[in-house]
């Protein structure tokens, strides 16, 4: 291992030592790549120097010390308090954020980037900390194709590099649409566990019945996409009617058991157009 004072360079830069941009620093370390970490509480990015990790004191070292840097904050609004003053150091380097985003802040990352020469990647984690750089781990990556191609052996390492297109926003637009059917199927479990509870039964029962239930269910995704990819072109397997008798009685269910029925009017709401 490299003692961290002889070493001004790395290959790449992880500001932001939280959970996941600790996980992301660990994975490359582990794959044999330098790497310079940041984070605005300092105890944490220190706690990597055994690794080999350098320790930057400052985000302008740390930027300055990587042709490449990884955001991995809070939010955008942190990413670009951080960034704004040290943007000097930045240009003519690549910037690749990891930090959550919505398409159109994303966008403006992106044309925030062009305006100062830094090729910018977003990118979407679609994994939890403990999965990165194991199976199973996948991020989404857009904006400038030959500059994710340049980078692609490192951020492999992070997990299976998936790229979603050119426009910058469209890797946090799949990112966001995927959280946001996650949030819905757990929220949707949160209200079963809290009904099946009511009589005698537990969510363990539940969720050990539901797990391959949805499983199979998620199997009908592909179908469900031709729907909305090309309406009017298949037909519903279920009727909007049926759906929305359907969606009703799950209501009178939930509301029979003292739980609210918004989540399921919103659902129904979406479903049937209602
Ligand atoms: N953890 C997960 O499972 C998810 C998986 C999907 C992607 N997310 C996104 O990753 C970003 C970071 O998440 P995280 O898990 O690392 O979050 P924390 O452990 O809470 O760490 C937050 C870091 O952000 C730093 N920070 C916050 N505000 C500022 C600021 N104004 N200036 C500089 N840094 C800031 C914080 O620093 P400190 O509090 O330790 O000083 C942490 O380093 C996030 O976008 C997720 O949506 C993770």
């Amino acid at each position: 291992m490299m003692p961290q004072t002889t070493r001004t360079t790395t290959d790449a830069t992880v500001l932001g030592m939280g959970e996941m941009g600790h996980a992301l620093a660990t994975s490359l370390l582990k794959s044999g790549h330098t790497v310079t970490v940041w984070n605005r509480t300092s105890a944490k990015a220190h706690a990597l120097v055994d690794t080999g990790a350098r320790i930057a004191p400052t985000v302008k070292d740390a930027v300055a010390s990587s042709p490449l840097v990884v955001t991995c904050l809070l939010d955008t609004a942190s990413v670009l308090e951080q960034l704004e003053p040290s943007v000097d150091a930045l240009t003519g380097r690549t910037l690749v954020n990891l930090t959550t985003a919505t398409p159109a802040e994303a966008r403006d990352l992106a044309d925030w980037a062009r305006r100062h020469d830094i090729d910018f990647v977003d990118g979407g984690i679609m994994a939890t900390p403990d999965m990165i750089g194991q199976p199973g781990s996948m991020i989404l990556y857009s904006g400038d194709a030959l500059v994710i191609g340049r980078h692609r052996p490192l951020l492999e390492v992070f997990g299976e590099a998936t790229y979603v297109g050119q426009d910058p926003g469209a890797a946090a637009l799949f990112d966001t649409a995927m959280l946001g059917a996650m949030y819905a199927m757990f929220a949707g479990f949160e209200l079963g566990g809290r009904m099946v509870r009511t009589g005698g039964g537990s969510a363990a029962e539940l969720a050990a019945m539901l797990t391959p239930f949805l499983q199979a269910m998620a199997a009908t995704l592909e179908d469900a996409a031709k729907l909305l990819d090309e309406p009017g072109v298949h037909e519903p397997i279920q009727s909007v009617e049926f759906t929305r008798s359907a969606i009703d009685l799950l209501i009178r269910s939930a509301e029979g058991t003292g739980q609210s029925g918004e989540l399921l009017l919103a659902t129904r709401a979406l479903l049937t157009g209602d």
